[in-house]
């Protein structure tokens, strides 16, 4: 007997034998020595979060380029912990702001000088996890601890929540949350030259002038403090306490304690557990906005709440933080909100909603991921499904892009884009039960 049924799914599991391929291409070419760059046309050099994702999916498949991923962005760990956004390994051309805007070097290697959510750690945990390679871990655990350690003592006024001062930080640049911040100061007259607006369609979808002369002169401020932590904390006119951010913080500080526990460090442990239970503890409370029943950030300088409706609020169920009764509202936010277009999940909802603008509105594969694994925390299995399908669907149709349109799925940004390619990678890796 001829069974369409199987035949079909085995169509769909030879096409997705084929995407797999076509992924880890593009992760193979977006390679150079021991780290992998975003993509070719607009991100030339290793990028923090970015790393954390492109381990994640490569453990599977190429345990030493995961390991490797991490240690090389390890290794560019500022002494006081700071582990930059952006490091420079080589001098690529058609980045702005490239090594010289930064003027930071770092035994050798130059970085820029501000951070990125600290996906890193739940990135080596899962590694570290999948390989069982206690060298590994001995090699990249300090690197993660003082990082942590940064967090608390250099960007948090309470040791619970913690602060960025640059909307690259979020990784969301931006989010229409940071308009209000961002129009309360004057970023007087900067000049500078832009690189990122390679086609007439990437610069209607990039972020706008009036953007990035604030993001250029928070830059050069902080350049002109030199780094200091201290002294920004009084001066930045940009001091935000990110949902996303903090959510990410939260896991990390978890992920952090079971790795101090596998290398026998029940003190350790015991203090990063503490740490996650007292940062969720003021997050339920600061950040959780009623109206909107989500999270949101939390503006430092303005001391009020940024009401925005973005994927950030969904994204702390990556952190475990919503309570059952929060979670029972965001679900319904989730529902309502983020689930009613053809593809899930807008990177934002709300008046300034812009299905093509970057983190205005298109669909994110990173986000969307950090969803997902939080809503298999609550057990919304169904919820979680319903996302994973939507990015495969995006990538199967339209490739590795770096975003999505939520309406027409049509991909925008950059193309073979890696993050996009490693999460396929993990998606499809056969260990969830709907894989097919
Ligand atoms: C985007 O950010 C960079 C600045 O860091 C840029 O636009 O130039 C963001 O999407 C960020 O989340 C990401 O890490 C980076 C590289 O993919 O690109």
């Amino acid at each position: 007997m001829h069974d369409q049924r199987d035949e079909s799914s085995n169509d769909s599991r030879a096409d997705t034998v084929e995407r797999r391929e076509e992924a880890l291409d593009v992760l193979r070419s977006n390679r150079a020595d021991g780290y992998t760059i975003p993509s070719a046309t607009l991100y030339p050099f290793q990028w923090n979060w970015d790393s954390a994702f492109i381990a994640l999916g490569l453990v599977d498949v190429e345990p030493d380029a995961a390991k490797k991923e991490l240690e090389s962005l390890c290794a560019a760990t500022w002494e006081n912990g700071l582990l930059p956004h952006i490091v420079f390994h080589t001098d690529a051309e058609g980045y702005f702001p490239g090594p010289e805007e930064w003027g930071v070097e770092i035994d050798g290697t130059e970085t820029s000088g501000i951070t990125q959510p600290p996906m890193v750690v739940p990135a080596a945990r899962h590694v570290y996890e999948a390989t069982g390679d206690d060298a590994f871990l001995d090699r990249v655990y300090p690197a993660l601890e003082r990082h942590l350690e940064w967090w608390v003592r250099e960007r948090s006024f309470d040791n619970s929540t913690v602060y960025v001062r640059h909307p690259w930080e979020t990784g969301m640049d931006d989010s229409p949350a940071w308009t209000n911040p961002l129009a309360a100061f004057d970023p007087g007259d900067v000049e500078y030259e832009r690189e990122d607006r390679k086609s007439d369609e990437l610069a209607d979808q990039r972020p706008t002038d009036w953007d990035y002369d604030r993001y250029v002169s928070l830059v050069r401020e902080a350049r002109a403090a030199e780094w200091n932590e201290l002294e920004l904390r009084q001066s930045c006119p940009f001091l935000v306490e990110d949902a996303l951010t903090n959510a990410i913080f939260v896991r990390a500080c978890d992920d952090l304690a079971a790795l101090a526990a596998a290398r026998g460090d029940d003190a350790a442990a015991t203090t990063w557990r503490e740490q996650a239970e007292r940062s969720r503890e003021t997050i339920r409370e600061r950040l959780w906005n009623s109206d909107l029943e989500t999270f949101v950030s939390y503006d430092r300088v303005g001391d009020r709440q940024l009401d925005a409706n973005s994927v950030a609020g969904l994204a702390s169920l990556f952190g475990e933080i919503p309570t059952n009764e929060q979670f029972e509202k965001l679900r319904r936010t989730l529902r309502d909100e983020f689930l009613s277009r053809e593809f899930a999940v807008s990177s934002y909802v709300g008046e300034a909603f812009d299905p093509d603008r970057y983190w205005r509105g298109p669909v994110w594969i990173n986000t969307n991921w950090l969803v997902a694994d939080g809503l298999r925390r609550y057990g919304a299995t169904d919820l979680a499904d319903r996302i994973d399908r939507d990015s495969r669907r995006l990538v199967e149709r339209e490739g590795f892009c770096e975003y999505f349109n939520p309406e027409t799925g049509e991909g925008r940004g950059s193309d073979r884009f890696s993050w996009s390619a490693a999460l396929y990678l993990e998606q499809t890796d056969g260990k969830r039960e709907n894989d097919s």
